[in-house]
């Protein structure tokens, strides 16, 4: 079938990682031009399937739209995390820095391909306004639900790009990386899952639903692994670290780590600056089960919990300003930001005590990024 254009030939004899360049993919502009790269070997010719004159191009602008336009703190930590465990190594690291650059760059744009996928689905299913300071992809006129196909495309292509660039090129960075893309792709939508069926499809909530354990699970699964745990794991692939000890410490501080984060998600959705952290919060009326909800069926007496009940997941401004209210009088923003402090001391002590074959510098980068964010 070879060239026949029947089978699968455009994963077969991938160009691997050179393809993709040599920039200096550990800083923003030339990390986007490995993504330029990528997506032009994704959109650029697609004749293999007859499809060039017909797709490339909208398949381009789908991209364009939702791929690069983040902080791209994940795709970064990867090339961060890869280079500084190479250092730490010396002379014992058996790449070049040069292979090590575009092989973590590729990984690098193939969780930020991931996170893709899941922000155009998770918009659809949030009802959301805006991300990254434009409208939702579904939300442009000629897009609505064609968005889901969009979704499992930005899914599949994360498979494509990992065929084509290491199958073939370095099979066990392959086996390795593909087999925790997977399971992190599995944990996330899991979590999407769990975060999906606390929310009511109508009427009024079930507030005993909204504990803080069940809180625990939604963000643990659907936001640290892909978030943090994978571009560390992945970085640490790349510099040859794939024994199973040293991933269950990553694993262990990444998911606190995710936890955190996707708390501060939480509270930025009703106390963050749209205009700085590039969305419409929209928890409330979705009646997600918020860290900031958890926090307050907590503490709420029993009068403030039956204001919450009638006015929780309900998409009226009414309610929603109501909602918040009791979110102040219980002092949530305090509240808040001594989880922060006792969180951020907590990941420290555990990045000193139990992070030792590799640089406890890539885990204190990543949370230094996050810590006290406000975008
Ligand atoms: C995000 O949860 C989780 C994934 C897997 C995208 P979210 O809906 O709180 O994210 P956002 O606030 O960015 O919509
Ligand atoms: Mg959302
Ligand atoms: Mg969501
Ligand atoms: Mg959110």
């Amino acid at each position: 079938i070879s060239g026949s254009g029947e089978g699968p030939v455009v994963l077969q004899g991938g160009k691997g990682v050179a393809k993709a360049g040599t920039f200096d993919a550990a800083k923003k502009p030339g990390f986007i031009d490995v993504f330029k790269g990528l997506a032009e070997e994704l959109c650029g010719d697609l004749s293999e399937y007859e499809l060039t004159e017909l797709i490339s191009k909208p398949m381009q602008r789908m991209l364009d739209y939702n791929v690069p336009g983040g902080k791209l703190n994940r795709g970064l930590t990867v090339v961060h995390a890869a280079l500084e465990i190479a250092k730490f190594q010396g002379k014992s690291s058996t790449k070049d820095e040069e292979t090590i650059r575009a092989q973590s760059a590729v990984l690098g744009w193939c969780i930020e391909w991931l996170q893709a996928s899941f922000l155009v689905s998770d918009d659809l299913m949030d009802s959301s306004i805006t991300r990254r300071g434009q409208p939702c992809w579904y939300k442009n006129e000629d897009v609505g639900f064609i968005a889901v196909n969009d979704a499992l495309i930005l899914m599949t292509q994360v498979d494509v790009l990992l065929y084509k660039m290491f199958a073939d090129e370095d099979p066990d960075l392959f086996l390795h990386v593909h087999r925790i893309m997977t399971e992190t792709t599995y944990q996330t939508e899991m979590g999407q899952f769990l975060d999906l069926s606390t929310q009511p499809p109508q009427g009024p909530i079930n507030l005993d639903l909204y504990t803080s354990e069940r809180h625990y699970k939604i963000v643990k699964y659907k936001t640290a692994f892909y978030s943090f745990y994978a571009p560390i794991a992945f970085g640490m692939a790349v510099a040859g670290v794939r024994d199973k000890e040293s991933l269950d410490v990553a694993c262990d501080i990444c998911v606190k780590m995710g936890v955190y984060f996707q708390v501060q998600d939480d509270y930025l959705d009703c106390y963050g600056e749209p205009e700085v952290i590039g969305k419409i919060g929209t928890d409330i009326q979705d009646g997600k089960c918020s860290w900031l909800v958890t926090q307050a069926l907590t503490r709420a007496s029993a009068e403030q919990k039956e204001v919450l009940k009638a006015n929780y997941a309900k998409d009226d401004e009414e309610c929603i300003k109501t909602v918040k209210g009791i979110y102040n009088e219980l002092k949530l923003a305090d509240i808040y930001h001594e989880y922060e402090e006792s969180i951020y001391k907590e990941i420290c002590s555990d990045i000193e005590a139990k992070v030792t074959t590799v640089p406890k510098e890539i885990f204190y980068a990543l949370l230094h990024k996050i810590y006290k964010r406000s975008k």
